[in-house]
């Protein structure tokens, strides 16, 4: 069993490699194979959090990752939250969410805190559940319209889920993101022993 503020248990949960791949096969048109990538930098990378080092990407491509991101978690209160970071020269990294040497060249000079896109996360019996802050403030531009992102994501010990949408601020359309469900992962590796407790 777990609690809201049990850090430790999401680091080491989300520690790992996921891939949605027999999502992708049973449903090609709607979601693509997808992998997921989170490893864990040096303790006290971000003091007073845990911090793993995301990369994002298409199966076929996994040395081009989509998005890179650092995610700090930490406890807030009665709950645990997710800072999201942007890190500068990414392209200089990718790989490193397998590769020790290269993740090493990850500094905290190089990441950038992406400002009301946290995420507010409980423990839900059998599960972290993890929402998008209130405000619809986490601005995202793609094909240079801006959205507020809509997010919503859920680790148990196996598996990720994930939904990522943008809406239009105007009329809350979805504007990007899956729209038959959330993209659903499992572990394929796990990285949880690099955590230190
Ligand atoms: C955007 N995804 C975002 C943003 C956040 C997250 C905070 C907006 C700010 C940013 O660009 O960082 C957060 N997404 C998460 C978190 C997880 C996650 C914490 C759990 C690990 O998945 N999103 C998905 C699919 C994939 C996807 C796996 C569908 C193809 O859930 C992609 N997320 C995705 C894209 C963006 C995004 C393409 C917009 C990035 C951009 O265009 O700049």
């Amino acid at each position: 069993m777990s609690h809201s503020t049990d850090v430790t248990t999401l680091a080491r949960w989300m520690a790992s490699e996921f891939s949605n791949q027999a999502q992708a096969i049973e449903n090609p048109p709607l979601y693509a194979h997808i992998k997921v990538c989170m490893r864990p930098l040096p303790k006290d990378f971000l003091p007073g959090s845990i911090s793993l080092y995301l990369e994002q990407a298409y199966a076929f491509a996994l040395m081009q990752p989509y998005r890179v991101r650092v995610l700090s978690l930490k406890t807030v209160d009665n709950h645990i939250e997710v800072e999201n970071y942007k890190v500068k020269d990414a392209e200089q990294l990718y790989g490193a969410s397998r590769d020790l040497e290269k993740l090493a060249q990850v500094s905290v000079d190089r990441v950038e805190r992406m400002s009301r896109c946290n995420f507010i996360v409980d423990w839900a019996g059998a599960s972290f559940k993890a929402e998008i802050e209130p405000g619809n403030a986490c601005m995202v531009v793609r094909n240079d319209k801006e959205t507020y992102l809509d997010s919503k994501f859920e680790v148990t010990s196996s598996t990720l889920t994930s939904w990522d949408r943008g809406r239009d601020p105007a009329t809350d359309e979805r504007v990007w993101g899956a729209i038959a469900g959330p993209f659903e992962f499992v572990k394929v590796a796990d990285y949880s022993a690099e955590i230190s407790a």
